[in-house]
């Protein structure tokens, strides 16, 4: 049972997050550049943005943003999947969404372990993009043996982890040191290690199959590959990383520029060579390895099951037979966008995005003269009692991510797999379904809307409560 002397789940993800960061920040230089970027960029929207800052302000996320990171790693097998899905429920995050990557050549299959709640959510907002490679997927069978040979000998987790995770799942929580003790060893799981698991031959042909299988099976550990600060401008933040001579991704993942931000836009930037030692010992066991790159993103609105089919929809036109390759993807991916409606308004009357209602002051003020009898949101809304603020989108976007895969991979290393998504295997794998992450917005939303008719209509919502 989770006690007070129990240190809360979202204190100890905003404490990992943090440390991660710091981690980041020594291993990876360019990573602090973009955090410096992005926090100047930000400062300049909010104050040349003033109704972008209020919103913000808002909806609490104002406060999250200069904290605002995800993170991704890669697993080796089930049994360290199940075993990081326990460790991140620690800090209040869970699984959610089921990301399938063989259908764009990559040999894995992905989930995003964050909160959940929008306390939690507001608190700090911690993602980490979660990949489990699928070794089936491997048609040599020697190398496959082989790198189930590797991975089944690792321990990604240290002994104290493991325990830690076990007390606090008995107990409902951990103690102020042992949360301590708990983000330290945890860091150590992603933190890199540039001396190999495998010698220089084996490295080479793991390599050889792919250079993920290479990244994922030759070391000791699922070292974070990068870490995602949040832009309020990703073409502005863009441009800035240009001047300064950091060279981005040329496409932009996800949807085009609008008025009103949709889901997810993200750019990456080239992965550093890093150092490596491999196992053996011999002098000539030195080499090097690139993994670990740079990205920030964009966030915008979450969209419905409709909102988000309309998306898919006018990106795979944009994308065509090309991808988002051509010097004219940009046009080709706005004029498809003409077709989405672009104001907070119809997204909303259409059914496309999610948003939350609050009462205004006006609402507030009628609440103490008289409260009404009954209504609608659409009453509401016009009498200005109400008003509807977005809802952020918290998530990943499937094409977006094989490109970010792809782009940090090499584009040779564009396979083709026959088999489809393997969701089945993989929950078994994590030990829980992953959550679903359009009734997780509409549970918001939802909520948002029941605290607004309690506060302007108490009798009739306790008449609607009695009878559902
Ligand atoms: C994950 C790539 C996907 C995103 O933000 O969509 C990703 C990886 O390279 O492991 O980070
Ligand atoms: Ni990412």
């Amino acid at each position: 049972m989770a006690s007070s002397k129990h240190v809360c789940r979202d204190e100890i993800r905003s404490r990992f997050s943090e440390a991660m960061s710091a981690m980041y920040r020594q291993e990876v230089p360019l990573y602090g550049d973009l955090i410096d970027i992005v926090a100047a960029v930000n400062e300049r929207v909010l104050i040349e943005q003033p109704a972008l800052a209020s919103a913000l302000s808002r909806s609490g996320e104002i406060d999250r943003l200069s904290v605002e990171r995800h993170g991704a790693i890669r697993l080796g097998t089930s049994q360290e999947l199940g075993l990081i899905r326990r460790a991140f429920a620690v800090m209040g995050m869970y699984p959610v969404g089921y990301y399938d990557l063989s259908i764009a050549g990559v040999p894995v299959h992905s989930t995003a372990f964050r909160p959940t709640d929008g306390q939690a959510l507001k608190r700090n907002p911690f993602r980490v993009f979660t990949s489990l490679l699928r070794l089936e997927l491997i048609e040599e069978r020697s190398l496959r043996q082989s790198a189930e040979a590797i991975l089944a000998d690792r321990r990604i987790l240290s002994k104290a982890a493991i325990r830690l995770i076990g007390l606090a799942e008995a107990q409902g929580g951990l103690t102020q040191d042992n949360a301590e003790a708990f983000v330290s060893e945890l860091l150590e799981t992603f933190r890199w290690h540039g001396d190999a698991g495998v010698d220089g031959a084996t490295y080479a042909r793991l390599h050889d199959a792919h250079r993920l299988i290479a990244d994922i099976v030759s070391f000791r550990g699922p070292h974070i590959n990068h870490l995602t600060p949040r832009t309020l401008d990703i073409d502005e933040a863009q441009a800035e990383m240009q001047r300064r001579g950091i060279s981005a991704k040329a496409v932009i993942e996800g949807p085009p520029r609008r008025n009103v931000p949709l889901l997810l836009r993200q750019t990456s930037f080239k992965a550093i060579e890093e150092q490596v030692t491999f196992a053996g010992g011999a002098k000539d066991q030195r080499g090097t390895h690139t993994a670990r790159f740079g990205e920030i993103e964009q966030r915008g609105l979450a969209l419905t099951r409709k909102g988000r089919d309309l998306y898919d929809l006018l990106l795979a036109e944009a994308r065509g037979d090309e991808g988002s390759q051509g010097d004219d993807y940009e046009r080709r991916l706005s004029t498809a966008f003409e077709r989405f409606p672009d104001s907070l308004d119809e997204l909303r009357r259409d059914g496309l995005a999610y948003f939350s209602y609050v009462l205004t002051d006006a609402g507030h003020r009628r609440i103490a003269a008289v409260s009404l009898p009954d209504g609608d949101i659409e009453e509401w809304l016009t009498a200005g009692y109400v008003s509807a603020e977005p809802i952020v989108y918290e998530d990943f976007l499937p094409v977006s991510a094989a490109g970010i895969f792809q782009s940090n991979l090499g584009a040779e290393e564009q396979r083709s797999y026959t088999s489809a998504a393997a969701r089945e295997s993989f929950e078994q794998a994590l030990g829980v379904a992953v959550l679903d992450e359009f009734e997780l917005y509409d549970a918001l939303a939802q909520s948002s809307l029941a605290r607004v008719r309690e506060a302007l209509c108490p009798a009739a919502a306790i008449a609607s409560g009695n009878r559902s």
